[in-house]
């Protein structure tokens, strides 16, 4: 067995759902979930089914994405009170979001939150994520004992990771997770090759999720399942199921995740192992 597939909690399968995004509109995907109740009903669909995280991005009454405090703290509530779920709140939010708007969301107390390492761009936009940013997310979220999950969209922003772990310490939980988004048009691609060029620059003793955007979504989950990394799926990430075909609903796309992470031999890991894995105090 190699080293990669040796990582902690390999026996097993974390799958997360991403199921929402900010970049979806809803009139153009009219199954997204967008509203509160929509959002609970797919994280259940998709609990049952595998998942044992959710990603989160939430939308305002006119189903557009917002950073809205008081609905941040609803949605976290309502996910605790109706899943077991490992709740990860986005603080990526849209790329027209605020710094500030994007460090208040720690404020709603998640178990876990998103941390980008860098600016990127973003098909036609960019994402930006300054150093001096990324630093006081990581410290806002290890003085509240949120854990991190480090978004990786482009090879450079895995050794901006092992400079913030040098010259910052270890975070929440003291676990690193990091998940690679790949196949964002101004990011890296979405393949084998590039994942396992990933894997040479990863922290030691990190464990990994990835997720293809897209058409590369297949390929990615593939040579993740393949490496001892964990998936995420969603959604935020795809909305074409196969080749002219549409995504019914994220349960969908965890259920695949599923099984494929079952004929690897490595099933889907309940919440509970996930906050042991994770390092995440907030009992289920
Ligand atoms: N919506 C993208 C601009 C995250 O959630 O942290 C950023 C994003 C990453 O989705
Ligand atoms: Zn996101």
């Amino acid at each position: 067995m190699s080293a990669s597939t040796q990582r902690p909690g390999s026996h097993g399968t974390l799958i997360t759902v991403a199921p929402t995004g900010a970049e979806h509109a809803k009139a153009d995907v009219p199954n997204l979930p967008v509203t509160l109740d929509e959002l609970v009903s797919t994280a259940r669909d998709c609990e049952r089914v595998g998942a044992s995280m959710i990603h989160v991005h939430i939308r305002g009454t006119d189903a557009k994405p917002t950073l809205d405090l008081g609905l941040l703290k609803a949605t976290v509530a309502a996910l605790r009170a109706e899943t077991d779920l490992v709740v990860q709140l986005s603080t990526g939010g849209a790329v027209t979001d605020p710094e500030e708007n994007r460090l208040r969301v720690l404020e709603a107390g998640p178990d876990s939150a998103s941390c980008t390492m860098g600016t990127v761009n973003f098909g036609d936009d960019v994402f930006m994520n300054r150093w001096e940013f990324v630093v006081e997310l990581h410290k806002r979220m290890r003085d509240r004992g949120i854990v991190p999950e480090y978004e990786i969209f482009d090879l450079g922003q895995l050794t901006s990771l092992r400079r913030l772990l040098d010259q910052h310490g270890l975070p929440a939980g003291g676990h690193v997770h990091v998940d690679l988004v790949m196949g964002v048009p101004g990011g890296m691609p979405g393949d084998t090759e590039t994942l396992a060029a990933a894997l040479r620059v990863i922290p030691e003793g990190a464990t990994f999720s990835a997720t293809g955007i897209g058409r590369s979504a297949i390929p990615v989950m593939f040579a993740a399942l393949s490496a001892g990394g964990h998936l995420r799926v969603g959604m935020e990430d795809t909305i074409s199921y196969a080749r002219g075909e549409r995504v019914r609903d994220n349960a969908q796309l965890v259920a695949r995740a599923s099984g494929l992470a079952r004929i690897a031999q490595r099933p889907p890991l309940p919440a509970d192992e996930v906050r042991k894995l994770l390092g995440v105090q907030r009992s289920g």
